[in-house]
């Protein structure tokens, strides 16, 4: 082994658990954001297995519930006003919403890996969506980031 390569390897030994250490995602619950009236901030996320998503209630009236989980995973629903912490175990697509703002097109993804279960979100999908009253286009947006 050279010398470059010992530094290499060191280097490499150093660096590594920054690189592979799980993030923890933060999805604000507004009234108003970028995207305008009752929205999560960021509402699409692509993550990987292993890390967390916490959901804030910077302001206050929102929670958040899934709609479509990825395969042996159970349905989550937070408490309204308050944080909540969902680990990601699975990979998959999380299709989810917020009860009080539903009609308002208060929804969100979170994309864990691969969306290997992209059929039954394009088959739940429109019922969710025929509850939106205002902008369900801005709900397709959303959704329309799913990567494949
Ligand atoms: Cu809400």
């Amino acid at each position: 082994m050279t010398f470059k390569h010992r530094i290499a390897v060191v280097l490499s030994t150093i660096c590594l658990p920054w690189f592979v250490q799980a993030k923890d995602w933060q999805v604000q619950m507004l009234n108003y954001g970028d995207a305008g009236s009752m929205v999560f901030e960021p509402s699409y996320i692509h993550a990987q297995i292993g890390d967390t998503v916490t959901f804030v209630p910077t302001q206050s009236g929102h929670n958040a519930k899934s709609y479509v989980v990825p395969r042996d995973t159970k349905a989550w629903t937070s408490p309204i006003n308050e944080s909540y912490t969902l680990a990601l175990q699975h990979e998959g697509v999380h299709l989810y919403y917020c009860p009080p703002h539903l009609m308002m097109g208060m929804i969100g993804v979170i994309q864990v890996g691969k969306a290997n279960n992209l059929d039954t979100i394009e088959s739940k999908y429109p019922r969710l969506r025929s509850k939106i009253a205002l902008s369900p286009e801005r709900a397709d947006q959303i959704v329309a980031n799913i990567q494949q």
